[in-house]
């Protein structure tokens, strides 16, 4: 018991260490050598699509997909309809968990390596503040971004698998510690690829893959 507490607890300082030192990662050559290494490398493309839901009352309507980038980094596009013209924060959270009716299950702003709140491509910021999503008089809007420190690699600390994305009422003003972007009118998990009909590609992929 105390030696599994001991193991336990070295391996946590270990982990922690490691990411105190390595951070969220954006500089090419790390991220290809460690996909390299995982084996990984094949599969980093598939994009996962994220449903948005309505929260708060509103009408929202929308989706979300993201897909890594070859050089490092998510690319996230997001389409939304049916909420009012004008700004709309967006913003990946920490808990990957929708389910309370204004999505403050969703928790705060998703920052593993604890920078303050900010707007792009204002540097350091939090890993997932995506700015303003910009809504027409038709209630549709498109915000198209690259969160470069970011992955979608299940054992990466600063992956954005099983985090949630949240749409906000107002603007992102930038200020802290989120932004001031009022209440959460949409909020859609990010599910990892095997997950869905994003995993159904995957699969795919990885068959036909392995065929030759
Ligand atoms: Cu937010
Ligand atoms: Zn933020």
């Amino acid at each position: 018991m105390q030696l599994g507490w001991t193991m336990k607890s070295t391996r946590a300082w270990l982990l922690l260490s490691m990411i105190v030192a390595a951070g969220c990662a954006s500089a090419e050559p790390v991220e290809s050598a460690s996909a390299e290494l995982r084996g990984s490398s094949t599969s980093t493309s598939t994009p996962i699509i994220v449903p948005l839901s309505a929260k708060s009352g509103s009408s929202l309507t929308g989706t979300a997909v993201l897909t890594e980038e070859p050089s490092g980094g998510v690319r996230v596009v997001i389409d939304v309809a049916g909420i009012a013209p004008g700004e709309h924060g967006a913003h990946v959270h920490q808990n990957g968990d929708c389910s309370s009716p204004d999505a403050m299950s969703a928790g705060d702003h998703f920052t593993p390596q604890r920078h303050p709140h900010g707007l792009p491509p204002t540097e350091p910021r939090h890993i997932g503040d995506f700015g303003n999503l910009v809504v027409g008089e038709d209630g549709r809007g498109r915000l198209e971004i690259v969160a470069p420190h970011a992955s979608l690699r299940a054992d990466d600390p600063c992956s954005f698998v099983d985090r949630a994305i949240v749409i906000h009422a107002h603007r992102d003003d930038g200020g802290q510690p989120s932004g001031n972007a009022g209440a959460r009118v949409g909020c859609g998990v990010i599910r990892s690829a095997d997950y869905g009909a994003g995993g159904f590609t995957r699969v795919l992929a990885r068959n036909a893959s392995s065929v030759r």
